[in-house]
């Protein structure tokens, strides 16, 4: 892939944003089997390692009290991508999608981070689903709508969290639970959408562990594939295109040619007419000499 795309991570209330966020980075700034992910800063490289190790200890990060976003580059298999995180109260998702209210700077922010996305993962903790599942339904199906008014529909990858907590809530058929409690948001995005389940914290009673590498990075992973999958389908109807070009060329080429050797073939049949009925006339007409 050339350039960048624009992924977000969207979630409500205490979808678990933040800790995946961190993790997530934890895992791979030094590099995991063809991905990179680097923090836009210094400052922000700092923050996220120094709120994963604080996880490690069980200090779980406070509610997210304002909107901020996180720049990131994200490279897998050299191609390079712009991840960008938008990392706000939960609350404010709500604020937007259910209570459709852009009347702040926050929301108004939080809806331009929207605008400009080729890939949004939507973050949603299952607990919360079921406790919320027509609100939930309700936020998501306007969120999807908002993009289907757009002239490019995002991929989306829908991923359920926490799921060491809460995988028997879910059970084995992450899309039967999704269309179990958020029915118009499973319709809206039909089959097209990547469902998952994952977690970025491995609870037990007495310790927090991270989720491993290849868990935490599932979401995204499944993200780029979606991505380079419609890339590839772009570059194979660029391909197509050419080609059907290429014949109408080819077709146009050959009539003219055609054209062109039957108006010669006319030409040339009148030209002979003209010769034949001239040296006629001439050997018809009395003879002057003698
Ligand atoms: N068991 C488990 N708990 C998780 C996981 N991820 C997050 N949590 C818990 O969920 C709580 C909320 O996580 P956050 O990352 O702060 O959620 P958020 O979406 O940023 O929440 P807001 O900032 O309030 O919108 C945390 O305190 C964690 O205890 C996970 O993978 N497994
Ligand atoms: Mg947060």
């Amino acid at each position: 892939m050339t350039g960048s795309s624009t992924i977000i991570v969207l979630g409500g209330p205490s979808a678990g944003k933040t800790v995946y966020l961190s993790v997530l980075y934890h895992h791979l700034w030094n590099g995991s089997d063809g991905m990179i992910m680097r923090a836009g800063s210094g400052a922000m490289h700092t923050e996220l390692l120094g709120s994963v190790e604080a996880l490690k200890r069980g200090t779980m990060p406070p509610a997210t009290q304002a909107l901020r976003p996180y720049e990131f580059e994200l490279e897998r298999n050299g191609q390079k991508y712009h991840l960008r995180c938008l990392d706000y109260p939960g609350e404010l998702f709500r604020r937007v999608f259910f209570d459709l209210a852009i009347d702040s700077d926050e929301a108004r922010e939080l809806m331009r981070f929207c605008e400009d996305a080729a890939g949004v993962i939507v973050l949603a903790d299952p607990a919360s689903i079921v406790a919320n599942s027509a609100e939930l339904d309700y936020c998501l199906s306007n969120l999807f709508r908002f993009y289907q008014s757009r002239p490019v529909m995002p991929k989306f990858v829908f991923a359920l969290t926490k799921r060491d907590e809460n995988s028997e809530l879910v059970g084995k058929h992450v899309a039967q639970f999704v269309m179990l409690h958020l029915p118009h948001s499973a319709r809206l995005l039909g089959p097209g959408m990547r469902m998952m389940h994952f977690s970025s914290l491995a609870k037990t009673r007495t310790q927090v562990q991270l989720a491993n590498v290849e868990v935490v990075k599932a979401p995204v992973e499944a993200m780029l594939q979606a991505i380079q999958q419609e890339q590839i389908n772009w570059a194979r109807q660029a391909v197509l295109r050419r080609a059907s070009a290429r014949d109408a060329l080819v077709k146009a080429a050959w009539f003219l040619a055609l054209f062109v050797t039957l108006l010669l073939s006319f030409l040339a049949g009148v030209y002979v007419r003209h010769v034949v009925e001239l040296h006629r006339g001439a050997t018809m007409s009395p003879g002057t000499g003698g």
